[in-house]
């Protein structure tokens, strides 16, 4: 059974990860208006993972005794400077996210629930992916700088995989 204090604590993840996938959400409508399709459908599809990430912590505190929440919708920005601000905010976004799980696991060991300390290890290892698959992406935008052909085989590229990750998931693996 989860204590008050921690079903409070994931519910307010359940609002991050809620979050998460509207911002990803907005990022994708915007790059499609920017004729990004490839951009556009890499961050469509994370907007659909983050979606999964709310969903998975609410099935768990249900079963475990809680209430998860449904979050009310934010809006999130709905332009962007660049596709490098895009991924720039990404980043920041995910470290954030990165330091919100650190802190639920660290009121898991404090109150000793080691069942929702086990669960947080999938969040753990999701947020080493996703930090590292940003930082990656900005450093080749940085590359490009303003090099039109560049962002064009960018987006390509990101069509690509997009594509390779959406085979790999509907291949079995499980939570995203
Ligand atoms: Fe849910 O991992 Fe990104 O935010």
């Amino acid at each position: 059974m989860l204590s008050p204090n921690l079903s409070k604590a994931l519910n307010k993840q359940i609002e991050h990860e809620g979050f998460s996938s509207q911002f990803y959400l907005a990022m994708a409508s915007w790059a499609e208006t920017q004729g990004l399709n490839g951009v556009a459908a890499f961050l469509f599809h994370h907007a659909d993972e983050e979606r999964m990430h709310m969903l998975k912590l609410i099935k768990f505190v249900n079963e475990r005794g809680g209430h998860g929440v449904v979050p009310a919708l934010k809006q999130p920005p709905t332009t962007f400077k660049s596709v490098k601000a895009v991924f720039e905010e990404i980043l920041k976004h995910e470290i954030n996210v990165t330091n919100t799980i650190n802190q639920l696991v660290d009121q898991t060991l404090k109150e000793k629930d080691y069942t929702t300390h086990n669960f947080l290890q999938w969040y753990v290892s999701e947020q080493i992916e996703e930090e590292a698959l940003a930082r990656q992406i900005v450093d080749k935008l940085k590359l490009i700088g303003d090099d039109k052909g560049g962002l064009y085989f960018f987006d390509r590229d990101l069509e690509t995989l997009a594509g390779q990750v959406e085979a790999k998931e509907s291949g079995g693996k499980e939570g995203k």
